[in-house]
């Protein structure tokens, strides 16, 4: 057995590089967005980090995730690969969906990474939707939904949550609160800028969490996940973050909307800035361990950028393939 500052630095090695990998191919799918490579909307998850890195860390792939139009961070921290993303990204057949999703239709059913999609808020319920499967199963697997605040308007909030709740469901709910949907601030779309205690609502924990602080997210997310397991039924987590890019990439970093100083604020509680001073406080790790980490991340990622520029295009005689079932 492994003794608990093994475990530790096993922990904080894998969150660190999660999110680090994270980060490094969010920039580097912004300067291939601005060269024209990516067909399609490309949003990127900079600043959040710490909420996939946080939760995956205590999912396996049998626990089922299901994400939003930001979700190259879920994907990756569930197990897909730089290349795969990025590939897909690219429109290529080695992509995680074959070219044929694009940014927002990730999906690895093989590693429990269930689908991302650009409708805002039907996450939820598939969610729900996983946890009755686990439940009618016994299979002692959990769905586990992101979303954004922007989400929680929609009537899938309360029909998803309402529904796991009654069947305590094993189920997450984990709302990636970063204060805007688009360009509308949280406070204007909603007279009650905080989520959590929506919960209360629906009679199910809701738990409020520094988003910014993965290992904050993470010991809320192995509690709720413990919880589900051990069939005590549903959390929602609301994470309290900020994404330090536009909404969408090719948009405005600022605006009407919010401004330069604000952006510049959060970015000085940047969660992996912060997780790097905590391990190196808490001497998990030293300086040229993380900087070595960092260097092999950048060249993994350069090589499978490079790798995925020169994967070949879908044959189009397989366009209607995944589109329709094959007769029988
Ligand atoms: C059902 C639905 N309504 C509206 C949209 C348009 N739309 C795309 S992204 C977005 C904002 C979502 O904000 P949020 O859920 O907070 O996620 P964030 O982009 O902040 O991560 C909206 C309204 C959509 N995609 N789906």
């Amino acid at each position: 057995m492994q003794s608990d500052a093994g475990e530790r630095f096993e922990l904080h090695r894998w969150l660190y590089r999660t999110m680090f990998t994270i980060r490094t191919v969010e920039e580097r799918l912004a300067r291939s967005f601005m060269a024209g490579l990516i067909h399609g909307a490309c949003h990127t998850y900079v600043g959040e980090e710490a909420v996939a890195a946080g939760v995956c860390a205590s999912l396996s792939e049998d626990d089922a995730v299901f994400s939003t139009h930001r979700g190259h961070g879920h994907a990756l921290a569930k197990g897909v690969s730089p290349v795969a993303l990025i590939a897909e990204l690219y429109g290529r057949e080695t992509g995680v969906s074959h070219g044929r999703g694009g940014s927002m239709h990730l999906f690895a059913p093989e590693i429990g990474l269930m689908g991302t999609s650009g409708i805002v808020g039907p996450c939820i319920l598939q969610a729900a939707g996983a946890g009755y499967s686990a439940k009618l199963l016994g299979n002692g697997s959990v769905g586990v939904a992101f979303f954004g605040d922007g989400a929680v308007g929609n009537g899938a909030f309360h029909e998803g949550l309402n529904l796991a709740a009654i069947y305590d469901l094993p189920a997450l709910f984990v709302c990636e609160n970063n204060l805007y949907a688009t360009e509308v601030p949280f406070s204007h779309a909603s007279r009650n800028p905080e989520v959590a205690p929506r919960a209360e609502n629906y009679g199910i924990p809701g738990v409020t969490v520094d988003g910014n602080d993965v290992l904050a997210v993470h010991e809320a997310a192995s509690r709720a996940i413990r919880r589900a397991r051990d069939g005590g039924g549903p959390t929602l987590i609301e994470a309290r973050t900020y994404r330090t890019r536009p909404h969408a990439e090719g948009m405005g970093l600022t605006g009407v909307y919010r401004t330069e100083e604000e952006v510049a604020a959060w970015r000085e509680k940047d969660p992996i800035k912060m997780f790097r001073s905590r391990i190196l406080s808490d001497e998990t790790m030293t300086e040229s361990d993380l900087d070595r980490m960092e260097s092999d991340i950048k060249s993994e990622v350069d090589e499978a950028e490079q790798e995925a520029a020169a994967a070949p295009w879908p044959d189009r005689g397989t366009a209607a393939r995944h589109a329709y079932r094959e007769a029988p």
